[in-house]
């Protein structure tokens, strides 16, 4: 088995709207460690690099809007395959056709074209999580 770390955000619905700890708590109840955790009022160049891949598609200004609006839940999370497993956790990007079960179907809003408010962010590849992990912890 690989040990690995990944970036969780709670976004700023999530903050918001009090879920992070129901964020947590499904993260640790699933086995995985939280080993650090920071609240973050994210400035727009920490957001750009964060979404780099999609600058220039129509939901990246709305995107960066939303995640300006609050502060978010920065969490460093290990155990054994995250990467993926903290995805399936997650569920998928789209909250209307997220499983229920998961953080985004049980608890996401879809906006329509304008902004997906999906609750969390997780890192998507070992290369990716490296280089969040290193935008979000110094
Ligand atoms: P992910 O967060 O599931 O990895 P990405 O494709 O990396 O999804 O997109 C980053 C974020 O941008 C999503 O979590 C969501 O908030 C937003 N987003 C992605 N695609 C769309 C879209 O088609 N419309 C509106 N918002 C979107």
């Amino acid at each position: 088995m690989a040990v690995e770390e990944t970036l969780v955000l709670v976004k700023p619905d999530g903050v918001a709207r009090k879920l992070s700890g129901e964020i947590i708590r499904r993260i640790e109840a699933k086995g995985y460690s939280v080993v650090d955790l920071r609240m973050v009022q994210p400035e727009r160049s920490r957001l750009e690099q964060h979404y780099a891949e999609h600058q220039g598609k129509p939901f990246y200004e709305p995107l960066v809007a939303f995640m300006l609006e609050g502060p978010v839940v920065a969490i460093r999370v290990a155990g054994d395959r995250v990467i993926e497993g903290f995805r399936v956790l997650a569920g998928t990007t789209d909250p209307t056709l997220a499983a229920p079960g998961t953080i985004r179907g049980d608890f996401g809003r879809d906006w329509g074209l304008a902004v997906q408010q999906n609750l969390v962010h997780g890192s998507d590849s070992v290369e990716s999580a490296q280089r969040e992990l290193g935008l979000w912890f110094d």
